[in-house]
């Protein structure tokens, strides 16, 4: 697949969710690696590094992409810095995208099997649009027998609910659909709300699909646990130093159609994807490095900078910008 194919694959989500998002940015520009021909190192470099942005691009919330898309940078730049030949930089790219990957699956299999051990047997759980972290952690408790029940939100406007409940319904699992403005009625039934992640802030807040934030409010005022299924990765370095985590708008079009804004030109739209929700209604990360609350994430990111040799080192990515 050519990079603008990637980039357009991304930007009309034909690839959605985070952790999906890294993997398929990570695979796309290894693929690039792999087959680009230049007469020089830098002339190869540059090309490298001019896809990776490309690919960075396509949507702005997710930090999983620019993580990912830094992570197989990097593990290049470091071969090219040392003025190694095209075919060893072609090497260490595809090596680092390679890792990554690898990494990114073995964290949602980890993350199923931590949060699950937080599921009790019978346990109602409200969930909000299609995150294979969270589904990772419901399907675990399911498979060790827990009897759970999921009701899942449709998640307005493209409806990723719909895709989450039928997951869940062929695992075999208790499903049932409801419209995201039932939410409240259903707070009541719920044991925990299990959410995944788009980007987490040094402050511990947490990013995800519009509507995550009034589910969030709404587990608070039923005194309800809220869990967010998150890789590492998702961890936002950028708002060490203050940076806002930018919310993607999407077309209008999404929430209403063309003949209709025809028939109404008075009346304005605004479609954002995703929301925050403060650190204070959320109760705790559960990563591949174990049950982080908000306010520590803070340190976690200190460790991921400070060890950051091998897998999933995101600090040094970051650094690498
Ligand atoms: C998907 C979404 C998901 C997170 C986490 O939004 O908000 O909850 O991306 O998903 P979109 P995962 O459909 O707009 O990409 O756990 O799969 O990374």
């Amino acid at each position: 697949m050519s990079v603008p194919d990637a980039f357009d694959t991304l930007k009309t989500m034909r690839v959605h969710g985070a952790g999906r998002i890294a993997r398929f940015a990570a695979q796309a520009l290894r693929d690039y690696a792999k087959s680009v021909s230049a007469q020089s190192t830098k002339e190869y470099w540059d090309l490298v590094q001019a896809a990776g942005e490309r690919i960075r691009s396509a949507r702005p919330t997710a930090v999983s992409l620019p993580n990912a898309v830094n992570f197989v940078l990097y593990g290049g730049r470091t071969a090219f810095e040392s003025g190694s030949p095209i075919e060893d930089i072609r090497q260490a790219t595809v090596d680092s995208a390679n890792e990554f990957m690898l990494q990114s699956l073995a964290a949602v299999k980890i993350i199923g099997e931590i949060g699950a051990k937080r599921v009790k047997n019978g346990d109602t759980i409200i969930t909000h649009c299609n995150s294979e972290a969270a589904i990772s952690i419901m399907k675990t408790a399911h498979d060790l027998g827990r009897g759970i029940k999921v009701i899942c939100d449709e998640t307005r406007p493209r409806f990723q609910g719909h895709k989450t409940a039928a997951t869940l319904a062929s695992y075999g699992i208790d499903t049932t659909l409801i419209i995201d403005s039932a939410c409240r009625l259903f707070m009541d039934k719920a044991d925990k709300v299990i959410v995944g992640c788009d980007a987490i802030s040094a402050n511990g807040a947490l990013v995800n699909k519009i509507g995550t934030s009034a589910v969030a409010v709404l587990a608070h005022e039923a005194r309800v646990n809220f869990m967010v299924a998150a890789e590492t990765y998702k961890i936002d370095f950028k708002t060490l130093t203050g940076e806002l985590i930018d919310i993607e708008e999407r077309d209008s079009t999404e929430i209403a159609s063309k003949e209709w804004m025809a028939q109404n030109p008075n009346v304005k739209f605004h479609n954002p994807a995703f929301d925050v929700t403060p650190p204070e209604f959320v109760d705790f990360y559960v990563t591949e490095k174990g049950l982080i609350p908000p306010g520590g994430i803070l340190s976690m990111m200190k460790e991921l900078y400070r060890y950051s040799e091998g897998a999933m080192s995101i600090g040094k990515a970051f650094f690498y910008q």
